[in-house]
């Protein structure tokens, strides 16, 4: 097997400020499968066609944000080589028993130095997506609202992008695709990191204030079901943060909206598949329009400013 170590962003945990609200949204709107409920008032979802668990967990609380990131590794043994070398790196570490999430083995998380708490976990119950391992249909019928495929990745703003840049490709074994640079021609504005053949797993943006989250974002399968997606948020009245447009950098055709507490999500489809041996991919900072938003060529006022 080629693919070893952390093998994908496996579940978000965000803050909704009504959670019956946040509930109906993410599954009627979204189009998510709600998979359980915990003993804290947590609600689980799926996208349709994952087949762990869940991928989003919501939690109610005063402020809107994200509470945690967590990946897939392969194993226990990678769970446990991989939280020595965190620590090695001089990052404490905090064990959560399995079962503090439901259908989820033990965790292990701690905090990056652009101050997000990040997870690791082996194990998480695989509940199928509705169709048969043996003779599967391509689809499930009857999915509702926007139905993504499956949660993506995120894109997190916050203080020491440098020191976590080292920490995942050093410790956790990513790869830099793509990286935005700012005015003085070298500091990093923005890196894509990839632990996959996807052209990014993680980015991150560095911001004045640790710990934000720019956006979740969720996996459509074509282009056709991105402009879908468009017209489900108008139907609903959703708010539109851009598009549907394209990214320079990772190259998806996309769309970023709010859900109903502020926190930004895209849908996407597309992007470019890489390998760990490419070289990675540079935009200067006069290009940094082109970069995040390619047709207009130019940042909107929300893209720097608007994190929750
Ligand atoms: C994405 C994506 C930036 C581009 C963001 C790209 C920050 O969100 O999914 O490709 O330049
Ligand atoms: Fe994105």
């Amino acid at each position: 097997m080629a693919m070893t170590g952390v093998l994908r962003p496996g579940h978000v945990q965000l803050r909704v400020l009504d959670l019956e609200e946040s509930v109906r949204f993410y599954r009627d709107v979204v189009g998510l499968v709600e998979t359980g409920r915990d003993a804290r008032g947590r609600v689980y979802f799926k996208a349709w066609d994952e087949r762990d668990h869940h991928s989003l967990v919501l939690r109610e609380a005063p402020e809107a944000g994200m509470d945690f990131l967590g990946f897939k590794v392969l194993d226990a043994a990678t769970l446990d080589a991989l939280e020595a070398g965190v620590q090695a790196f001089g990052i404490g570490t905090e064990r959560l028993p399995a079962g503090d999430l439901l259908a989820t083995g033990e965790r292990v998380r701690f905090t990056v130095p652009t101050g997000h708490r990040i997870e690791l976990y082996a194990h998480k119950d695989d509940v199928g997506n509705g169709q048969s391992y043996t003779n599967p249909d391509p689809w499930v019928p009857g999915l509702q609202g926007m139905a993504p495929v499956r949660f993506d990745h995120c894109l997190l703003y916050g203080t020491d992008i440098d020191a976590t840049k080292r920490l995942f490709c050093e410790v956790l074994g990513f790869y830099l695709t793509e990286r935005i640079l700012m005015e003085d021609g070298k500091t990093e504005l923005g890196i894509f990191l990839a632990c996959s053949p996807k052209a990014h797993d993680i980015a991150f943006v560095r911001h004045a204030e640790p710990g934000k989250l720019h956006h979740v974002s969720f996996l459509l399968e074509s282009w056709e079901q991105v402009l879908r997606s468009a017209d489900i948020m108008s139907m609903n009245r959703v708010s539109i943060d851009i598009g549907p447009t394209r990214h320079g950098v990772t190259r998806g055709a996309t769309i970023y909206a709010f859900d109903p507490s502020g926190n930004r999500f895209e849908t996407f489809c597309g992007g470019y598949q890489t390998y760990p041996d490419a070289h990675p991919l540079t935009w200067t900072w006069e290009e940094v329009g082109a970069a995040v938003f390619y047709h207009d060529r130019a940042l909107n006022e929300r893209f720097l400013g608007v994190v929750t």
